[in-house]
Formats: structure tokens, sequence, C-alpha cells
């Protein structure tokens, strides 16, 4: 059988693809697994300097496999706190915190939890035929996996309850319009698009481009006054780093800096 995530590492970029192209890549608990585990191994490899998270086939992610629990009448009910709790709100956490970029080529339609988790990541590029769907409320449920909290953030309020409201077909250029990804491009050029961003980002100063999102992050939540100490303690860190040296002495010296990711 084959496997439900191929991971592979290439110049500093670790490259995950959702693998199951026959269920448009949704997820079920063994893809959960292999997801952290990558996940993991990107926090703690020194050679890996960003993600680039992609799907195998025609989807990026379809959201949980809905084929996977019985919702048949008479069935038990079934609590959907322990899947969330014990999956999707970890794998949320684990990519916001992870002192990473991670870079998200969306090759098709992104619905449910795929949306969401492609919306966790750090730069979104799409396909121009790409799609983002809150599918949720179609199903019956709430939008899960950070959507409710990204949404609103991206594209204000009104825009947000018209998405999760309506489990509408978002297409990519009105994505990008939004200010929901970071852009949209040919769907022939996307993998290569992708890719090099992520080798560019590689080769960029790595710490501090942790300290960048652990900046952006809170800023969703703070005060002024808090995030402008929160600046402060982060440049003292980024300050610390062989790679502010590299990039200022390049500066002065009129050349390319040569980051280490130190
Ligand atoms: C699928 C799926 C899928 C299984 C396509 N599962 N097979 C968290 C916690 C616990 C429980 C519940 O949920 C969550 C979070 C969530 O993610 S909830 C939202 C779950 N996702 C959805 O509701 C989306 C369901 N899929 C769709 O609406 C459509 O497939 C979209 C709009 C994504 C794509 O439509 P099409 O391009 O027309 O493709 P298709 O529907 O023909 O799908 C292709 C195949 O993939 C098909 O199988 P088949 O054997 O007939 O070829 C689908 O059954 C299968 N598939 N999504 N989520």
């Amino acid at each position: 059988m084959s496997q439900p995530i191929l991971v592979s590492v290439d110049a500093g970029v670790q490259t995950i693809t959702l693998n199951r192209p026959e269920r448009l890549n949704a997820f079920n608990p063994e893809m959960h697994g292999l997801l952290r585990e990558a996940l993991a191994r990107a926090a703690d490899d020194e050679a890996i300097r960003a993600v680039l998270l992609t799907g195998a086939g025609r989807g990026f992610c379809a959201g949980q496999d809905l084929s996977e629990r019985d919702v048949s009448a008479g069935s038990a009910p079934i609590d959907l706190s322990v899947t969330i709790g014990s999956y999707y709100n970890p794998l949320v956490r684990r990519m916001r915190a992870l002192p990473k970029p991670i870079v998200c080529a969306v090759n098709g339609v992104a619905a449910g939890a795929g949306a969401n988790v492609a919306l966790a990541c750090d730069l979104v590029v799409a396909a121009r035929s790409a799609s983002f769907i809150q599918a949720f409320s179609k199903i019956g449920l709430v939008p899960d996996s950070g959507g409710t909290w990204f949404l609103p953030r991206l594209v204000g309020s009104a825009r947000a309850l018209g998405l999760a409201l309506l489990g509408d077909k978002l297409p990519a250029e009105d994505a990008a319009r939004w200010g929901l990804i970071w852009k949209v491009v040919d769907d022939e050029q996307l993998m290569d698009e992708a890719a090099a961003l992520a080798r560019e980002l590689a080769a960029g100063p790595t710490r501090v481009y942790g300290l960048i999102k652990r900046a952006l992050c809170a800023s969703a939540t703070s005060t002024l006054d808090a995030q402008l100490e929160l600046e402060r303690d982060l440049q003292r860190e980024a300050g610390f780093t062989e790679d502010y040296r590299e990039g200022v002495t390049a500066f002065l010296e009129k050349r390319k800096p040569h980051f280490k990711g130190k």
C-alpha cells in the first residue's frame, strides 16, 4: 500500500506531500501520525530550514475522511471533540509553533480542515485551478482547525461569516484578491514557484524567521504596548545571531549574505 504521506529533504527544504489522492488526501489517523512525525523532525533537524506542504493528485486536502465513521440512523453518537483534541488542534499548534517557515502549495481543492491546515501555513501559494471551501456547514459542522481564528483575521468578519455560513467554493484568484493567501500562480508553475520560495527561505536567517513567526502570531491577540515589548525582546535575540552579523557585514561589503540559520 502507498504511504499516506511522502517526505523528502533537499537543499534545506523538507517537502511533505499528502498522499491519499483517491480521497483527495482526506485525513485519517495514520496520515495525522506521519504528518506529526515529519513536523517533529522538521523542528529538530538543523539541516531542515523550511517546509513545503502539498498534496498528490488533483486535490490538496478534503479535510477529515468522512468515510471513517458510522453516522447511520441508530448508530452510537460520536464525540468529535476527541478527534479535534487528539489530531487537528495539536497539528495546527505544531505548525504555528514550528520555528521555521512553512510554504503551502495548494495544488487543488482545499476543503474543511484541509483548507484551514493550508491557512495555518506561513506562505500559501495556490494553483489557479485550486479552491478553498469551508465545507463544514454543508455537513452540519463548525469550522475547526483554527478556521474561526484565521478567517476573520485574514479576510475580515463579513467575508469570514460568508465563507463559514455558506460553505461555498472560493476560487484561488478570489482567495488571493481577498488576502486569504499569499499568491496564485498558473497550475504548471505551482510546484516550481512554491519550491523556489521554500528554497529561498531555507537559505535565509532561520532563527530570525522563527522569531518573526512568534511576533506576528502574538500580535493577533496583544496590545501595541505588549507588542512593542515583545519586539524589543525578539530583536535582542535576533541581534545575538550569527546571521545578523552576516547580514550587516554583507550589506556593508555590498555582497549577498550567506546565512547559516544560526
Ligand atoms: C472524500 C472526501 C472526504 C472521504 C472527497 N472524505 N472521501 C474534524 C473532526 C471530525 C470529524 C469531522 O470533520 C473534521 C474536520 C473536517 O474536515 S469536516 C469537513 C470534511 N470535508 C468535507 O466535508 C469535504 C467533502 N468533500 C467534498 O465536498 C468534495 O469532495 C470536494 C468539494 C472537496 C471535491 O469535490 P469533487 O472535485 O467533485 O470530488 P469528489 O467529491 O468526486 O471526490 C473525489 C473522491 O474523493 C470521491 O470518491 P469516489 O470513490 O467517489 O471517487 C469522494 O468520495 C472522495 N472524497 N472528500 N472528506
